[in-house]
Formats: C-alpha cells, structure tokens, sequence
C-alpha cells in the first residue's frame, strides 16, 4: 500500500533505522526524513530529506503539504542524562514538538502518529519487577516527567479529538548504525564499541543495575506494527509497555567476554546511577503481545553476536 510519511528526528539512533525500514517497505520517495541537521550518508542519498525544527509548527505543516504526509513518526527528543543538564530546553522540544504534530492530526491535516514513550514514565515508587502496563507512575527525571506528560496528551487528544496516535515505551536500544545520544542505557551500546577498540571499558553504572533493554531490529519491528495494527485492535492510547530482555553491567561484560576472554569491565558510576535507579528492572508487555501480537527475536547473546560482528567489520 502506497502513502505518504514524515520522519522528524531521523538522524538520531531510531530515526535512522526507522527510515531505512520503512523506505524499504513503501518505497524511497514515500518516505520523507526530516531533521534538526543532516544526517548519514545512507539516510540522506537514498530519498526525500528536508531540514526542520521540530518546534516550529509552521515549518513541520508547510512540509506536511508539500509532501501530502499521511503519517508522522516523531523522533525527535533530548533524552533523559541530557535533559538532566537542560531540563527547559528539554521540556520545550520534548512537548512542543508533540503538540505540534497532534495538533495537525487534530486539524486533519494527517491521519497518524507515532510518538515513542520510554521505561522512564515509571519512577522509584514503581514496582521494579515486571513492571505492570497500568501501576504507580511517579517520574523523577525531566525526561520521564515529560514522557508520563506526553502519554496523558496523547490520551487525550484520542478520546476528545479522535486523533489515531500510537505509542510504545521503548527500554534501552542497542545498535551498531547510529550511536544514541544523551540517554542513561547509552553505556549499553558504549561498551560494544569499546570492547572492539580497546578490549576494556569503564561502565557510568554501578554492578547489579538491571535495566529492560532490546536489540534495534526487534524495536523497529515493534513500531511498524503497531501502526499497521487497525485501530479497533489498540486498547491502549497511552503508550504500550515493551519487553524483549533485561540485564546488569556485569552481564553484558560477560556476554562479550564469551567471545573476547580479555575483555576487562571498570566500574564509575556517576549522575546516570540515580536515573537508572529509579527505572524499573523488566517490563511486563503482556497487553502488547494480546493487542498487537508483539514477540521479540533477539535476547542478550544475539544481541552481543550482531554488535560484534557488525562492529568489527
Ligand atoms: C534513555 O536512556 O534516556 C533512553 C530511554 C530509556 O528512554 N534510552
């Protein structure tokens, strides 16, 4: 099926996979990456990309037109070690852009949306272990804060506009394109590339910090699917939890020194320790496996087998 979509935020670590995938399924010049900056060389050679602000309302509407963008994937974010450092400026992109693109679906200038939530919705007071879908949310991170915000927004510019908005709390991503920027679950993709480079890496989390993290083909899959799901099938228009594996520093050491025994692993926790504190240790996604049938494929050794390879080619 032929359409039309926009990508805000493509040059980041999803946006650039993203972009690929979708251009592969619909086809180069259905799919329109847009960014703050230009981005890869693969991403930006292989069809439309236009410079935007994520802000500017204006700017993301003219290009809506131009293009006749049916769907919008809003990628763009500051995430959570980042906003720690800027928390206004944090704010103003994390909801502005938001509000922007619900906005235009709420004047039906677009049909659909997806807007990426995170674990970092729950807070300390949330139960750590298999996180419920609905349970005690109490953010203490700017970034969290604006996410929990963000899942209220999209609720309820579905139930009082109809606005078809779709979401997924995505954990920790791991990928070997396009490195993250500015998040807590970063040292999860540093030490990959470390571990190649210099066989040792010194981790800014503390032993036995368990996180819920997931492979990028398995989260790129998960947000495919959601929005090709009919709309009757969403229970949840919030943000659905995601689960594909969850691990501690010490684990991921130990996955790479299967295959690099001299692998050595350092420990200095530093400000991300208490962000990462407050975030649950596994996720419960039971209502995404009934609503949208979501299985993932990659657990932490095949993770550590495609950063490997691909990483030392
Ligand atoms: C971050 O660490 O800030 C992100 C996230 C879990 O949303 N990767």
């Amino acid at each position: 099926m032929q359409k039309s979509i926009l990508i805000i935020g493509a040059c980041g670590q999803i946006g650039t996979e993203l972009t690929m995938a979708l251009r592969e399924q619909y086809g180069n010049d259905s799919v329109i990456a847009s960014d703050i900056r230009e981005g890869s060389d693969g991403l930006m050679d292989s069809g439309p990309f236009e410079l935007l602000d994520a802000t500017n309302y204006e700017a993301i509407e003219d290009v809506v037109m131009h293009y006749e963008i049916e769907e919008i994937y809003l990628m763009a974010a500051m995430l959570s070690a980042t906003a720690e450092k800027f928390p206004m400026r944090a704010w103003n992109l994390n909801m502005n852009s938001l509000f922007n693109v619900l906005n235009l679906a709420k004047e039906k200038k677009i049909d659909k949306i997806f807007w990426p939530s995170s674990i970092a919705v729950f807070g300390p007071n949330t139960p750590k272990d298999e996180t419920p879908q609905h349970t005690l949310m109490e953010p203490s991170t700017v970034y969290g804060i604006s996410k929990q915000s963000g899942e209220r927004w999209c609720e309820y510019y579905f139930k009082k506009f109809g606005v078809d908005v779709r979401s997924i709390r995505y954990p920790g991503l791991i990928s070997w394109k396009t490195q993250p920027g500015g998040g807590t679950t970063d040292y999860a993709v540093e030490i990959y590339h470390e571990a190649i480079k210099n066989g040792r890496y010194k981790s800014f989390l503390a032993k036995g910090t368990k996180l819920p993290m997931m492979f990028m083909d398995d989260a790129i899959r998960a947000t495919i699917s959601i929005m090709e799901v009919k709309p009757e099938k969403l229970s949840i228009r919030s943000s659905y939890n995601l689960s594909a594996m969850s691990f501690a520093p010490e684990e991921i050491a130990e996955s790479i020194k299967n295959h690099f025994p001299d692998f050595e692993m350092f420990y200095n926790p530093d400000f991300r320790q208490q962000i990462a504190n407050s975030w649950p240790s596994s996720i419960d996604d039971s209502k995404a496996v009934e609503d949208w049938w979501w299985a993932p494929e990659f657990n932490l050794e095949k993770t550590t087998m495609e950063m490997l390879e691909n990483l030392s080619k």
